[in-house]
């Protein structure tokens, strides 16, 4: 049956890093009534610069770690739901080094149910099409949320396993739960380790932009103000123990968008550089998102891919003092790599 949940006091974890903070925005300006707590260990993803700025009788942030279970004892009671997004998300560093995936977004995710289990909170968990592996590019199924789970990369497993935690908890416990896994996200605040921010600052920086592989490999892009909405939209109005599938139908391979950012940004369209592939790369990413359209009426707005990477694009240029502090450690990862 439907719910009609109007949460006033939610937790946001996450809430400093991309995706976290674009929702963090977008809850303060969409819902006036509703005060969000950040949850947020400030690793090197999470930056309060993100959510700098938002009125302080509406944004709290609380500096910690999903794992520590005492805190969340703590900060969690007098909360209606935290909404999950807190991870170590990236798949490069998960194949340098798997442990701090583990632990964030396993053991994470089991101290955040376990705290929804005892104070009764609703739960929404934000996870990744990732979960599903890969689709040939000449497959024409995309994912639905039948699709068996298929993780190819430590990270993917990892939010795989934290997707069945939440599963069991649910079903087991009676823990309030949802669950939504979207496609690649672009748009502000993503850092530079990710495809279309490193690309961008690297023209800006006067480096060439690099492509992993053949640069085939296809990737469902939605704006991450899409992602938002369609959270709010599972959290207030999703089934219980339900997952939803977010996507925008935004499929283009690597190569395209790399000579799409060049081009945009006045340089030749073959002006950058093969780099070694990602060992384990997903071919292709598709996500149908039809059950969240037909049951919850949710739909994307920002459709233009073209117009969206314009808009990112013109932000990184506006935005150097937020991206260059970071700049140079992750290049100077990603060359010690071959990458
Ligand atoms: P991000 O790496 O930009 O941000 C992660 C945030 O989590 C950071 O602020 C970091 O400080 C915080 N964090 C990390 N470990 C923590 C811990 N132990 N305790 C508290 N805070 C911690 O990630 P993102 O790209 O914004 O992704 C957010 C969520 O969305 C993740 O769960 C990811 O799996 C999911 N997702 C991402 C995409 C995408 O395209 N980026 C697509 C689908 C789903
Ligand atoms: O420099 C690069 N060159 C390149 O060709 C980088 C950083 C990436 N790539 C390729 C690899 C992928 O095919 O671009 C594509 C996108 O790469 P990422 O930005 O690393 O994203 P991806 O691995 O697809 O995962 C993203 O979407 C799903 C997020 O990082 C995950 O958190 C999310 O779950």
């Amino acid at each position: 049956m439907s719910q009609d949940f109007e949460p006033k006091n939610i937790i946001v974890t996450g809430g400093c890093g991309f995706i976290g903070s674009n929702f963090v925005h977008h809850v303060v300006r969409e819902h006036p009534g509703v005060h969000v707590t950040v949850l947020d260990k400030l690793t090197y993803a999470g930056n309060p610069e993100n959510i700098a700025g938002l009125p302080e009788d509406r944004v709290e942030l609380v500096v910690g770690d999903i794992c520590d279970a005492e805190l969340l004892e703590r900060i969690v009671p007098g909360h209606d739901a935290i909404v999950h997004y807190a991870a170590e998300s990236h798949n490069d560093n998960s194949i340098a080094n798997p442990e701090p995936f583990l632990r964030t977004n396993v053991e994470g995710t089991y101290q955040l149910l376990e705290a929804c289990r005892k104070f009764d909170v609703r739960y929404h968990h934000v996870s990744t099409d990732e979960v599903y592996g890969d689709l040939a590019l000449d497959d024409p199924a995309r994912f639905t949320e039948e699709t068996p789970y298929r993780p190819s990369s430590p990270y993917s497993s990892t939010k795989a396993s934290s997707d069945l935690l939440v599963r069991a908890w649910h079903r087991t416990f009676g823990v309030r739960a949802t669950i939504s896994n979207c496609s690649n996200n672009y748009g502000p605040y993503q850092h530079v380790e990710k495809f279309i921010p490193r690309q961008i600052t690297n023209i800006l920086d006067g480096q060439r932009p690099k492509l992993y592989g053949d640069g085939k490999n296809v990737r469902d892009w939605i704006h991450t103000e899409d992602h938002s909405s369609a959270v709010w939209t599972i959290l207030t109005k999703g089934v219980l123990g339900e997952t939803y599938l977010i996507g925008a139908d935004g499929e283009r391979d690597n190569l395209t968008v790399l000579r799409d950012i060049l081009t945009v940004m006045g340089k030749d369209p073959d002006d950058f550089d093969w780099v070694r592939d990602r060992p384990g790369h997903d071919r292709r990413y598709a996500i149908d998102s039809s059950k969240l359209r037909r049951e919850l009426g949710w739909k994307p707005v920002h459709t233009d891919f073209q117009k969206g990477l314009e808009q990112t694009i013109a932000w990184y240029t506006e935005h150097e003092d937020w991206w260059r502090p970071a700049k140079g450690a992750t290049e100077a990862k990603y060359r010690a790599q071959g990458q």
